[in-house]
């Protein structure tokens, strides 16, 4: 028996997207150790048997390294792109969502008979609805109207993506639930997570300011402005990017101001991860499931919004899986009220929430 590994040709596919470029560097080692494990034929010998499987693990070891390099030149790569000193915003998103702008015509504003819906909260609040509540929206065309919690307070004009607020619904969920959405859409203060697809589909239309609101079990409230918040799509597995922070909860999602924290904690350029689809850096476990969540993790993480909602804030146990925001509580401290909302940068003013009732 043979592994035919001196005979096999190392294609190399044209890339005709940013995405596909970056991808590029997987595809040989990819397609080598493919090929290899389809050419090994059934063993006679159980030597060779033994040596392709040593190959295989040789293989299997390089591929994970290339992939932990490519996601850390990924990570350089946007951090160059938005660093303050050189002023320059990341073309990989900028690029397609120029695009989008382009080919998409806005929707015109609600009136007349014709149901026809909002884009967004702030479309929802420029036609002059300014009281919070659920409304349907339709961010694309050809895709069907949902509903969203739209918050006109703080400003007005903010859709909300994610909400904890009291622990009835659980975030330990697939990745199609993550996807699609899940949750409560009733009660002001219900829980629901938007899902990664109405999020993606709503940021097609413009850049997006994100605000995180935050309260404690003592009532007192912080918050976190990122001045860009970009998903890519499933392809990519939803990969996040934020940038610009501002606010007094502290930058948890860049992982801290620590530097080696950073390097495993920051979920800029991180993919979306849940317990049955295993995204992460952590190469020896799953993120996902050791914080019975689904979310943007490293290995693993500083901040996971959509973590174990544990009552009273201060847990115990053998991971850091709650409600957390380390730059303020601490990763043992799991928090009692979480909003994710995005808005357009016309939108934006620098206040803190008061929509926080419960
Ligand atoms: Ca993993």
């Amino acid at each position: 028996m043979v592994c035919h590994s001196a005979v096999i040709p190392i294609v190399i596919f044209p890339s005709r997207e940013p995405e596909m470029a970056a991808l590029k560097p997987w595809f040989p080692p990819l397609l080598l150790l493919f090929l290899l494990m389809n050419f090994c034929s059934p063993a006679t010998r159980p030597s060779d048997e033994e040596i392709c499987r040593i190959d295989n693990t040789k293989l299997q070891q390089r591929l994970e390294a290339l992939q932990v390099l490519l996601l850390l030149g990924d990570l350089q790569l946007k951090d160059l792109l938005n660093n303050n000193y050189h002023r320059v915003k990341s073309r990989v998103f900028s690029f397609n969502f120029s695009k989008s702008r382009l080919e998409e015509p806005r929707l015109p504003p609600t009136s007349g008979n014709l149901i026809v819906y909002d884009q967004d909260c702030s479309a929802v609040f420029d036609s002059g609805q300014t009281r919070s509540g659920y409304f349907r929206i339709r961010p694309r065309p050809e895709q069907e109207a949902f509903l969203v919690y739209c918050d006109m307070s703080d400003g007005g004009g903010w859709t909300v993506i994610q909400r904890r607020s009291n622990g009835k619904v659980n975030f330990n969920r697939k990745w199609a639930d993550y996807k699609l959405g899940f949750g409560l859409y009733k009660e002001k203060n219900d829980e629901y997570w938007l899902g990664n697809d109405p999020i993606l589909h709503l940021l097609s239309n413009d850049e997006m300011v994100l605000k995180v609101d935050l309260m404690d079990w003592q009532g007192e409230k912080r918050y976190a402005i990122y001045e860009t918040f970009h998903i890519k799509d499933e392809q990519d597995n939803y990969r996040l990017w934020v940038s610009t922070y501002s606010g007094n909860a502290g930058d948890a999602l860049s992982g801290g101001s620590n530097t080696e924290t950073q390097w495993s904690a920051s979920l800029k350029g991180m993919q979306f991860s849940t317990w049955d689809k295993d995204n992460d850096r952590f190469l020896t476990g799953s993120c996902a499931k050791e914080n019975m969540s689904g979310w943007w993790f490293n290995r693993c993480h500083v901040a996971n919004l959509n973590g174990v909602y544990y009552k009273n804030g201060n847990y115990t146990g053998p991971y850091d899986n709650g409600v957390v925001w380390s730059t303020w509580r601490g990763l043992w401290y799991s928090l009692k009220y979480t909003v994710m909302k995005i808005r357009r940068p016309s939108f934006v003013n620098m206040g803190s929430g008061d929509d926080m009732n419960n």
